[in-house]
């Protein structure tokens, strides 16, 4: 079973917006194996952007999202990486389709509300930051045969 990894960033705390998207991951059926509320380290968040260090936007970014409380998310379902990115939608919240998070809540570019693993081994590399092996959880949704 494929997993990817999700942060919702400061805004979306600060918004109180944890429900509102946490439920649009539930009701599509995507299962919750680790769940955490914490307000990120420099180091954990330049490793989680590491990719994107030297680019215009990076000291912005670090800024931001070390500026309040984080909830990090580890989701597991079948093709979870693509279906979260869908849900979430584009990285510009202009382009982000109606219906999606970024569509429906965000509006800049910087906080856009929510951060979701793009590739099976960033998914990997970014939820290995945040939790051990230990503190993904593994148990049975009631909905298991039904989706
Ligand atoms: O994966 P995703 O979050 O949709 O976008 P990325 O291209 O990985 O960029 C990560 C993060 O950086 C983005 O969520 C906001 C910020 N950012 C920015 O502030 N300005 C840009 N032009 C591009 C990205
Ligand atoms: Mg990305």
């Amino acid at each position: 079973m494929e997993r990817t990894f999700v942060i919702l960033k400061p805004n979306a705390v600060r918004r109180g917006l944890i429900g509102e998207i946490l439920k649009r991951f539930e009701q599509r059926g995507i299962k919750i194996v680790g769940l955490k509320f914490l307000w990120m380290t420099k180091e954990q968040c330049e490793k989680l952007y590491e990719p994107h260090l030297g680019k215009p936007f990076y000291n912005e970014l670090v800024e931001f999202m070390m500026g309040g409380p984080v909830v990090a998310i580890v989701l597991e379902a079948p093709r979870v990486i693509e279906m979260v990115r869908h849900i979430v939608g584009a990285t510009d919240p202009l382009k982000a389709e109606a219906g999606t998070i970024r569509g429906e809540f965000a509006l800049t570019v910087t906080k856009n509300l929510i951060h979701a693993s793009d590739s099976l081994e960033n998914a990997q590399r970014e939820m290995s930051i945040f939790f051990t092996e230990d503190e993904i959880i593994n148990y049975n949704l009631d909905i298991q045969e039904d989706i």
